[in-house]
């Protein structure tokens, strides 16, 4: 195996002009002519012979400049082809055969239910045609598709269409895009597809045509998609001055995708599950998905195709960008503190694991194996909260210079992240060498916190200690420039913060930039409570001991609605985590039941969808991180056994509200979802106790809903409580009876089935893999299934038994010989064996050990190497 490091990057020889594909799409084969325009790069040095990617792929014939090449002229692994002694500037033709319908990599060129398609990220072009499959290879592609006359309604590429005609019972279809692109964001489609339009008309009065192509079946789902996607480019030209810059934008549903979507240059190729939506049949939750998926993929046109990467390395460049610009669109559509609250459970419950565990990495790492196991959190979602500080430190207005400036000053460009953060230099006159750590330095800092008070002179001091934990080949760590953003309160509400002398509001940024510094308040006149990281102002650890009545004033008062939340999950922790150490907790129990009651009683005058998020328990994955050996039975006891209390205690609160919620529940307005979403967790802690009353409530709001998040909630707090037997197999019968037709919700129905919290739930995993709606080449299915199974059930992934664990590894072993990119993701949670209490981990290990003694791809082989290591 061969490892890509950042450091021997080097621009690349030869350049690609111009790029003329012709696909000739017969049954069974695609034959791919290309002819390049290349020039040698005048920035490198002199090599006489070119090196392409290419893989999988028959040569049929090579040429340069019309002289076809015989087999001395050039030189072929499975890897690369190499042409040796080409001029200065010439053009290479080259004729290869590649079959789609045996691709189940589902990347390149591959079909999913009978139309092709593409995906060529990181490096799938190389699949299509032999190329310079690098991002910083920028160029100019034209593109004619062949098909039988009559076979494909639909065929496209990216860009324009310049002409499409019949000559000889051929369809001839000719796309022309005039923006030079990296080979990973060329697309292609050719299907049996309706469509649906609009118009967008951009700020500075230009036409643009939208269109969203979908299976007949679909044809109605996509208005939401639509809505979202005007509302994104509205959006960007708002926040950014950034307009759409083509005649037509394209978006095409597809069911087998490996990821949500991807953001190809005028044609958006996206699953399925990220665009199609209906309010009988999709959850306000997969609403807000589509919302932020649909955003996301257009954003990309500016921040990822306009200025691309110059490497893979800079992979966050994009996407970190990218989903800050989205979290910021769907904190502007719909609530800022819920979308925040997201957010930070995202990078704790995940991202922080991830830190700590063997695949751990910087947002720019230093080296890979295969590019598509960096598709990670760290890299989307750290990636994004360096962004974000890197947008607050700057401030509103300064930010939006600096993008503006990187916009311009590397447009058509393939760039770093260097560079991004120098236009934020160049504009602000900051210094943000140490701020850089944050992309090259791997692992979570933590900040342990100590506060004083000294009545006498009015003083309240804050100590921050700051150290960030070992990871893979980064032993020693350097303190980072972390943004803590606090305020103060007092028994009567916030506090004016005075610094050095000079007032600083109620709220203010602290720049924690040494391993221990210490921060004084004066003209405080009481002990204040400290409000830390305030909106999650870093993504870091903090540890800072509060006094339960602390945290209660925290969550009643706080103005934060991050910090309310958090201040819930804190004072949840703190009850959890004696349960499981067997400690007492009697205090700690009241002083949780007492805030939740007083936060319900109240619901009227809240916001009704923080409340519902300060209900939810912190996940058990969460938990299991705070443990340096965590025992995954007591984790699951522990918060099973609290769900139950809550329940009992809090009664007569859950169902007030949700009796009184029940007339505030209609339609997709954002109170209409907030209410439902509180209602539905009061329903499901309600089901906890065993009582018909309850029960009869779900089967009553599963019969009468009319959208689905309604339904599926009941359906799902039915089949979750162990008591509610028979009642619990009709509704999931006549759901699936109801909803067989449609490929998503039956999804939703698998998902239901293996994260039920009680029971054989392994045995119950195997009888839907052999379900005649399970599909093992679909992705969504697999997601449906044995993601579901191993991500969301925690007690039952963990069994005791580890079989369930040696279940994950074989059926690895099995997709990874069609889908090693799907393989690879799905390992992940055996990946935290170390973790577990070694009764665990040892299991855990032995899963990974089966399957390194298999022949493995890539993928997953580094995947099992690094975790074994
Ligand atoms: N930029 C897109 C990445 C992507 C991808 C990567 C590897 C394998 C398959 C893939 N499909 C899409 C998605 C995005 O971030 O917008
Ligand atoms: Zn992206």
């Amino acid at each position: 195996t061969t490892v890509t490091y950042l450091a021997d990057y080097r621009a690349p020889e030869f350049l690609i002009e111009k790029t003329h594909l012709t696909f000739k799409l017969h049954e069974g084969y695609t034959d791919v002519n290309s002819q390049l325009t290349i020039v040698r790069n005048p920035h490198s040095t002199h090599a006489d012979h070119l090196v392409l990617h290419g893989e999988q792929l028959e040569l049929l014939s090579l040429a340069v400049d019309e002289h076809p090449l015989g087999a001395g002229d050039y030189q072929i692994t499975p890897q690369n082809m190499t042409v040796h002694n080409v001029p200065e500037h010439f053009i290479l033709q080259c004729k290869t055969r590649i079959y789609p319908e045996k691709n189940t990599a589902l990347e390149g060129l591959y079909r999913s239910s009978g139309m092709y398609c593409t995906q060529c990220e990181a490096e799938g072009f190389r699949k299509i045609t032999y190329y310079l499959d690098r991002p910083d290879v920028m160029s100019e592609f034209e593109t004619v598709i062949i098909a039988e006359e009559g076979a494909f309604s639909t065929m496209l590429s990216n860009g324009n269409c310049l002409s499409d005609t019949v000559y000889a019972g051929k369809r001839i279809v000719h796309w022309h895009d005039p923006f030079k692109k990296p080979s990973y964001l060329f697309a292609l489609v050719a299907g049996n597809l309706v469509c649906l339009e609009d118009h967008f008309s951009t700020q500075s009065g230009r036409q643009v045509l939208l269109q969203i192509y979908t299976e007949a079946k679909d044809s109605d789902k996509c208005h939401f998609a639509m809505r979202s996607l005007k509302k994104a480019m509205c959006w960007d030209e708002q926040t950014y001055g950034r307009e759409y810059d083509l005649d037509r934008f394209m978006i095409v549903a597809v069911d087998d995708f490996n990821m949500g979507a991807m953001e190809n240059k005028g044609l958006n190729i996206f699953n399925t599950s990220c665009v199609l939506a209906h309010p009988a049949s999709t959850t306000d939750a997969a609403f807000q998905r589509v919302e932020r998926v649909i955003g996301h993929e257009y954003f990309h046109n500016w921040s990822g195709n306009r200025i691309t990467c110059r490497d893979w390395f800079q992979l966050s460049l994009k996407e970190g960008l990218t989903v800050y610009r989205d979290s910021e669109f769907s904190a502007d559509t719909n609530s800022r503190a819920v979308k925040r609250i997201e957010d930070a459970n995202v990078i704790r419950s995940v991202q922080f694991v991830e830190d700590a565990g063997p695949m751990a990495h910087p947002v720019r790492p230093d080296s890979y194996i295969e590019i598509s196991n960096f598709y990670t959190v760290t890299i989307y979602e750290k990636g994004a909260e360096v962004v974000r500080m890197l947008a607050n430190i700057l401030g509103p207005e300064q930010y939006r210079r600096a993008t503006d400036l990187y916009f311009s000053r590397f447009d058509g460009q393939a760039v770093t992240c260097d560079d991004f953060v120098q236009c934020m230099e160049a504009v602000s006159g900051k210094d943000l060498r140490q701020f850089c750590l944050w992309y090259s330095q791997a692992g979570t800092p933590q900040l342990h916190i100590s506060d004083s008070y000294d009545a006498a002179r009015q003083q309240y001091s804050l100590t921050v200690r700051q150290h960030t934990p070992a990871t893979p080949g980064q032993t020693e760590k350097q303190a980072l420039h972390i943004p803590l953003k606090i305020a103060l309160y007092g028994s009567k509400g916030v506090l004016a913060l005075v610094i050095d002398g000079q007032n600083k509001g109620t709220e203010t940024v602290l720049d924690i930039c040494q391993d221990q510094q210490t921060i004084i308040f004066e003209q405080v006149a009481e002990n204040p409570v400290p409000s830390l990281l305030r909106g999650f102002s870093a993504p870091v650890k903090i540890f800072y001991a509060y006094q339960l009545a602390q945290l209660q004033q925290l969550i009643l008062l706080d103005s934060d609605g991050f910090c309310r939340w958090d201040a819930m999950q804190s004072l949840m922790r703190i009850v959890l985590c004696n349960a499981i150490d067997g400690k007492d907790n009697h205090a700690e129990q009241i002083m949780l039941v007492d805030t939740l009651k007083q936060l319900l009683a109240d619901h009227a005058s809240m916001d009704v969808a923080l409340l519902a998020c300060m209900l939810d328990l912190p996940s058990e994955q969460y938990l299991a991180s705070l443990y340096d050996k965590a025992n995954p039975t007591a984790i699951s006891q522990a918060r099973t056994q609290l769900q139950q209390q809550l329940a009992i205690q809090l009664q007569p609160e859950l169902l007030g509200c949700y009796q009184t919620l029940q007339d505030k529940i209609q339609g997709l307005s954002a109170p209409a979802m907030a209410a439902r979403s509180l209602r539905n967790r009061a329903l499901a802690y309600l089901l906890h106790i065993n009582d018909a009353r309850y029960r009869n409530l779900a089967q009553l709001q599963f019969a009468q809903a009319n959208n689905m998040t309604d339904q599926f909630a009941a359906l799902r707090a039915l089949v979750h409580t162990e008591h509610a037997g028979s009642t619990a197999q009709e509704a999931l019968q006549a759901f699936y009876q109801q909803w067989q037709h449609e490929t998503l919700v039956v999804n939703m129905w698998f998902q239901v089935q293996v994260t039920r919290p009680w029971g054989n739930v392994l045995q119950a995993v195997h009888k839907l893999l052999n379900h005649a709606a399970f599909d093992a080449r679909n992705p969504n299915k697999l997601r449906a299934v044995i993601a579901a199974f191993t991500n969301q059930n925690f007690a039952s992934f963990h069994d005791r038994s580890g079989k369930a664990y040696q279940f994950l590894a074989d059926q690895i072993a099995d997709i990874d010989q069609r889908n090693p990119q799907m393989a690879a993701r799905l390992l992940t949670p055996l990946t935290h064996w170390h973790q577990f209490i070694d009764e665990h981990a040892i299991l855990m290990r032995k899963a990974l050990e089966s399957l390194s003694q298999c022949e493995l791809s890539k993928d997953v082989y580094e995947v099992v190497s690094k975790s074994l290591m």
